[in-house]
């Protein structure tokens, strides 16, 4: 007798060719489970649907069409276990893979940092003052109302003392540095003449800030102290210095001051580095650039240190850094050294 198929038989046939025909599509492990909701999803899948629906059948039809659609199940269950198999595999390669080293490739070239401007003219500072026996030394920031004035003979009236001035951490007692010399205070109490050194570093000013001030700054300053120094020998340990930094034939001129920690004071300059004294925009048509303070130790700080006045006498001076760098590199904003921005410090690699 001919075997008529039933509707769905018909049915179960259409899903498995539909079905067979799309797993050999699926090339990810993603699509093969939207496969498998397809076809087998609890609420959705087609042969999921077709066993549900197995119970409506007339009871002559639903032994044949059970076992077909369980048969199809089977299969398809077989085919998709199998694909998944190869798919997870597929991937697992993939991604090792993606992780292999080739052990010939030249390698990345790491970025590489550079000296910042302020440094480097730190260290060509240092540099200069060794040749000439000055050891260099740095020592705190946060510093006492002791080291930072009253030791540097600076009165309790003096406008430096002012709040206006000084960044205080705890008003009249710690205070943010306004000068290095708190450490040459330091390295007097700690060790006996003859002491040469230099103290570059940070240094706080509550001021107004525009192209040549800021609250930060860089300076330098150096100590001599023996039994012999004069202020002649001071004008030579300056002037050697102004030469090696800017030139051989750099003149130097010194120019009567005060400072309160000095005695006799000086400051001095250097011929215009930009017209070779001859007057320009840079020097303000003077002829001369303002390099920095000096002096003879006043004897109350040598004494406060604990060196006898009688016997040592000692010279000192002071230089800001960043106006070194801004005449030496041509910079005329000095918030740049401070500012961060690669582009204005990547022209100093
Ligand atoms: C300036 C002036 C100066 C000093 C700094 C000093 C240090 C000690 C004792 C005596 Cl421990 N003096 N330092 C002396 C004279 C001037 O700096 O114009 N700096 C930028």
């Amino acid at each position: 007798m001919a075997t008529e198929l039933s509707e769905q038989e018909l049915a179960l046939a259409d899903v498995r060719q539909r079905a067979v025909a799309d797993l050999e599509q699926i090339g990810t492990t993603e699509d093969l489970e939207e496969w498998r909701t397809r076809y087998f999803g609890r609420e959705r899948g087609e042969v999921s649907a077709i066993l549900k629906g197995l119970g409506k059948l007339p009871p002559e039809q639903r032994k044949a069409v059970g076992q077909a659609a369980n048969a199809l199940k089977a299969e398809l269950e077989g085919l998709m276990e199998a694909r998944g198999q190869e798919l997870r595999a597929a991937e697992r390669l993939a991604a090792l893979d993606r992780e292999r080293l080739d052990v010939t490739l030249p390698g990345r070239r790491a970025a590489r940092g550079h000296i910042h401007p302020i440094s480097q003219t730190i260290r060509d500072i240092s540099r200069i003052f060794r040749l000439m026996g000055f050891q260099t030394l740095d020592g705190p920031e946060v510093e006492t109302d002791y080291y930072n004035f009253q030791a540097l003979n600076i009165p309790v009236d003096h406008p430096a003392r002012d709040m206006q001035d000084t960044f205080w951490v705890v008003p009249g007692q710690i205070l943010l540095r306004t000068q290095t010399s708190n450490n040459q205070i330091r390295i007097m109490e700690q060790v006996r003449p003859p002491v040469r050194a230099i103290v570059p570093g940070k240094v706080y000013r509550h001021e107004a800030i525009d192209a040549s001030h800021e609250a930060m700054f860089h300076q330098v300053e150096g100590i001599l102290v023996d039994e012999t120094c004069t202020m002649s020998d001071l004008r030579g340990v300056v002037t050697r210095f102004a030469r090696e930094m800017f030139g051989a034939n750099r003149k130097v001129r010194f120019r009567p001051s005060y400072f309160p920690f000095t005695e006799p004071s000086a400051e001095f300059d250097i011929d215009c580095i930009v017209c070779d004294g001859k007057g320009c925009r840079v020097c303000k048509y003077s002829g001369w650039l303002e390099m920095g303070g000096s002096g003879m130790v006043d004897p109350r700080v040598l004494r406060g240190v604990g060196y006898d006045p009688t016997i040592y006498r000692g010279f000192a001076f002071g230089l800001g850094i960043e106006r070194i760098a801004m005449l030496r590199y041509g910079i005329d904003e000095i918030r740049l050294f401070s500012g961060n921005d690669l582009r204005f410090l990547r022209q100093f690699t």
